[in-house]
């Protein structure tokens, strides 16, 4: 739950004390601040039109106030640690607490008052990406404003032109901000609460850091060459599992502030993109997908029928983005001798493992690492090892969930028979058919059918 400090109750709390304009609005109102990075629940409007809430993976809502006709949020951008799994945090730049920072949800139409304070060591501003709103409001140092000081609490004004999905990072010392964590996602719901419903909403955004086993602070100049791929700034087996009811209709809205595009891939399903930055996408010109790419500064959002129960892995395509910290120089060993090998590099290092030559996966191997270090893959499942990490998760679909019961519902009870089985075979040569368009051989030189034929049977 939200800690104590500063912490101003749910939606519209003080609403009874409703006060119109500029001069009451100096009143700022207190910053709730989150001390968890595990998914809370849904945060229900207790004012204005109703709507669904969204879940946030691994983070919060950010509570308001009513003042008058306006909603009040109060962000602080302020030094946080984040836990990126279990094993290991980063010393990250976020808001309220945590990085990335809480959502922020209102109702197409609103009209939304929010707060920046800068607790952090540098100026920084807010831009909320995707929005139509007045050019003072776009939160770009320098261009549209002055860059908050540290120490100081500006206020961004505006009217919620449209709903849909949408981010807010600096647009302030821009590599080192957004390298450091500091962004959220904002959603505007619809003010039809019967436009495009679901049962379901979830919503997260991709960063990606360098951090060196054994440290906790990012190494901001990097471009390329990341080791924590992140989804809302956690890593698997530390990312929350996307507990859903089987027949439930799901929306998940995805961010990119990364320096690449994410391939997101849903096993089980297919589905279809109903949302980015820019706004809904017509019915009549959406197509089905099972893997949507995200490209980098923006968003997608995707609908799904959730009709297949079972636990469906979700996860970016990029097999190198389900790694959590590797080495990206390490020779591909597989095929060679592990013999002469092993003497090679044992005259070298002594404890030294070779990788891919001992009929070993890398999930079976346990490697010393220094503190504060995830291994490259890891997480075990049912059936044992998952050998991932980086931006990997699971939608666990079942049967009879409550409706705002986000428990993990814990690994799928598969019916009897339906899970792929190893039946018997001859342990040492498979047999095989030859190519389609061989011809079959001239003779049969061992006195029987063609061998590649001899278990076949059609
Ligand atoms: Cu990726």
């Amino acid at each position: 739950m939200f800690s104590r400090r500063g912490f101003l109750g749910t939606a519209a709390l003080l609403s009874a004390s409703a006060v119109t304009g500029r001069v009451q609005a100096a009143a700022i109102p207190e910053a709730p601040t989150m001390d968890k990075a595990v998914m809370q629940p849904p945060l229900h409007p207790t004012s204005g039109p109703e709507y669904r809430p969204v879940v946030t993976l691994n983070g919060w809502t950010l509570p308001w106030r009513m003042n008058g006709d306006w909603k009040e949020f109060h962000l602080v951008a302020e030094p946080v640690v984040r836990e990126f799994a279990e094993g290991m945090k980063a010393n990250l730049w976020g808001y309220n607490g945590q990085a990335p920072g809480p959502t922020i949800e209102a109702v197409e139409g609103d009209k939304v008052r929010i707060f920046v304070t800068n607790k952090l060591p540098e100026h920084t501003t807010v831009h909320w990406h995707g929005m139509i709103l007045p050019s003072g409001m776009d939160g770009v140092g320098g261009v549209t404003q002055p860059h908050i000081p540290p120490g100081k609490t500006f206020v961004y004004e505006f009217q919620l032109k449209h709903s849909g999905t949408f981010m807010y990072h600096p647009h302030s010392d821009e590599m080192v901000q957004m390298a450091m964590g500091m962004m959220g996602m904002f959603v505007v719901h619809p003010r039809d609460p019967a436009f495009r419903p679901v049962d379901r909403d979830f919503v997260f955004v991709m960063s990606s850091y360098l951090i060196d086993p054994g440290t906790y602070l990012p190494k901001v100049n990097e471009m390329t060459d990341f080791n924590m791929w992140t989804w809302n700034s956690r890593v698997f087996p530390g990312i929350d599992p996307l507990p859903v009811r089987l027949g439930d209709r799901v929306r998940v809205r995805i961010g990119n502030l990364t320096m690449t595009n994410h391939p997101i891939h849903l096993h089980g399903h297919n589905f279809s993109v109903s949302c980015t930055d820019g706004g809904w996408v017509p019915e009549s010109a959406q197509w089905p997908e099972t893997t949507i790419d995200v490209p980098v500064g923006a968003i997608r959002a995707f609908d799904v029928l959730a009709d297949n129960p079972g636990d469906w892995a979700f996860h970016c395509h990029k097999s190198h983005h389900t790694m959590n910290a590797m080495g990206h120089d390490v020779k591909n060993l597989i095929g060679v001798s592990r013999k002469d090998l092993a003497k090679a590099v044992g005259k070298l290092a002594p404890d030294a493992m070779v990788m891919g030559s001992t009929g070993m996966a890398m999930g079976d191997m346990e490697m010393p690492a220094p503190d504060n270090t995830l291994p490259m893959m890891t997480g075990t499942g049912q059936f044992g090892p998952i050998e991932m990490g980086g931006m990997f998760t699971v939608m666990k679909i079942r049967e009879g969930l409550a409706r705002d019961d986000y428990k993990d519902p814990g690994p799928y009870q598969f019916p009897k028979g339906t899970v792929a089985w190893e039946v018997e075979a001859p342990s040492n040569e498979p047999a095989r058919q030859g190519p389609a368009n061989a011809k079959p051989p001239a003779k049969d030189t061992r006195g029987g059918k063609p061998t590649h034929m001899k278990h076949m049977k059609m």
